[in-house]
């Protein structure tokens, strides 16, 4: 979608965004997520990120750069032009994906290691949690697991099981984030 209006109103007024980008695999539900939490609805028929989607979003005082950004294969390697000052990674994970829950795993642990994103909080959505467990959805504490997350301990983390189609999970992830950059 691009620069929209709301981005263009918030650069006029020149007031500080807090960059957060919203990375995962394809199809993990990083643009339902992006739209539902700006515009509080389900956009339907999303086509696939090419490049990157910018949404300004005022919340609880903090006006939050959002950046949702492409996660095919091909795109994924072009991540780093994203990372210089950014203050929290919302990383989504489809959490009926079991067969590529590894590849997220190698993608987290490329993010952790870049020098760029040191000191980015890590808020981790286990989305698709309306799915049920019959078809094979994993709950927000296997895919943890799944993870390896608690083996971060220099990173301020959390993870929230979401649904980015009913909004379950989605401000309490929002409400994490704003704790922990205004208390910084
Ligand atoms: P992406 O931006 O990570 O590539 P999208 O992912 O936001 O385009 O979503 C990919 C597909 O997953 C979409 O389905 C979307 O509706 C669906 N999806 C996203 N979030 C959820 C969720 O919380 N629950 C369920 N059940 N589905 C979700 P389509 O059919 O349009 O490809």
């Amino acid at each position: 979608m691009g620069v929209t209006f709301s981005s263009i109103w918030a650069r006029l007024f020149m007031r500080k965004e807090t960059k957060v980008l919203i990375l995962g695999l394809d199809n993990a539900g990083k643009s339902t997520i992006l739209y539902r939490i700006t515009m509080g609805t389900v956009v339907p028929s999303l086509s696939p990120t090419v490049g990157s989607n910018h949404e300004i979003h005022d919340y609880k005082g903090v006006r939050f750069g959002l950046i949702d950004i492409g996660g095919q294969t091909a795109l994924r390697s072009s991540w780093g032009q994203y990372f210089i000052g950014t203050e929290a990674i919302i990383l989504v994970i489809d959490s009926s994906d079991v067969n590529r829950l590894g590849l997220a795993k190698t993608e987290l642990q490329r993010l952790i290691r870049d020098e760029s994103l040191q000191t980015s909080l890590l808020l981790v959505l286990a989305n698709k949690q309306d799915l049920p467990l019959s078809q094979g959805r994993l709950t927000p504490a296997q895919v943890s697991d799944a993870l390896n997350l608690t083996d971060l301990r220099e990173r301020e983390w959390q993870i929230m099981g979401c649904s980015a189609l009913t909004g379950e999970g989605l401000m309490e992830g929002m409400d994490w984030l704003v704790g922990k950059l205004i208390s910084r």
